[in-house]
């Protein structure tokens, strides 16, 4: 009987673990790469599905990263778990689920502090609105920042290209109100205040759209500005 390998992958959007299919075939075999050592376990025990197999996993064992689920008799093995020495549960489980089934082509997966995300920056100098159009032309969409993991991701990928970057905020739509170009929720206000360089935003000549510099942070600026962007790629794959 061909079993399905399944692993558990922590999902930035949802903040939690899930069961995720093994896709491609070969995303088991980071487990075992670089500084990883695991250590096989042989309990199984039975289960109603992938998803609940996975949270018995982790509720068992606080390490398991992996897991085979039979559909056909519910036969639910752990796969292995990570020597207890090594990083935290997030950051690695961050990088597999990245590494695997979540990070698209040309994307690079980065994480900070248990959060992961798929980015990718483009130098060429476009407009806002050109910017956030390329990015949903390629699946993705304008890189947003909703916590301040995301900013620190953003800020060690931007800080080498030593210029400011459009990201997915704008008050396109109502004057002072920011909102988060992927799915149009508010710049929250605590947020506002810290993630903004000081005086900012200050809609000088009617600045609508948002960059973020690594030196400064964010700055409401011209939406006309060309300036280079960074797209992010949402999760995919999820059972
Ligand atoms: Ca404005
Ligand atoms: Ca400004």
């Amino acid at each position: 009987m061909k079993q399905i390998k399944w692993m558990i992958c922590y999902v930035p959007l949802f903040q939690k673990f899930l069961a995720c299919v093994c896709h491609p075939p070969n995303v088991f075999t980071t487990l075992t790469m670089e500084n990883v050592t695991l250590v096989p376990l042989t309990w199984n025990w039975t289960e109603p599905n992938a998803v609940s197999c996975a949270r018995n996993c982790l509720l068992t064992y606080r390490s398991c990263y992996s897991f085979i689920y039979s559909k056909l008799t519910r036969r639910c093995i752990s796969g292995s778990w990570l020597i207890p020495s090594h990083q935290s549960r997030d950051i690695h489980s961050g990088d597999l689920y990245t590494k695997g089934a979540f990070c698209g082509k040309n994307f690079t997966v980065k994480t900070e502090n248990g959060f992961a995300a798929c980015l990718r920056v483009f130098k060429n100098k476009v407009n806002y609105t050109s910017a956030r159009s390329h990015c949903k032309d390629i699946g993705a969409e304008l890189y947003t920042m909703k916590s301040f993991e995301k900013k620190s991701i953003l800020h060690n990928e931007v800080i080498a290209i030593n210029e400011s970057v459009w990201i997915g905020l704008d008050d396109l739509k109502t004057e002072g109100r920011f909102e988060w170009a992927d799915d149009g929720t508010p710049l929250d206000a605590d947020m506002k205040i810290k993630m903004f360089t000081k005086g900012e935003p200050n809609n000088y000549d009617d600045e609508d759209c948002v960059s973020y510099t690594p030196s400064a942070g964010l700055d409401d600026r011209s939406c006309s500005f060309k300036k280079p962007y960074v797209c992010e790629l949402k999760p995919i794959s999820l059972v």
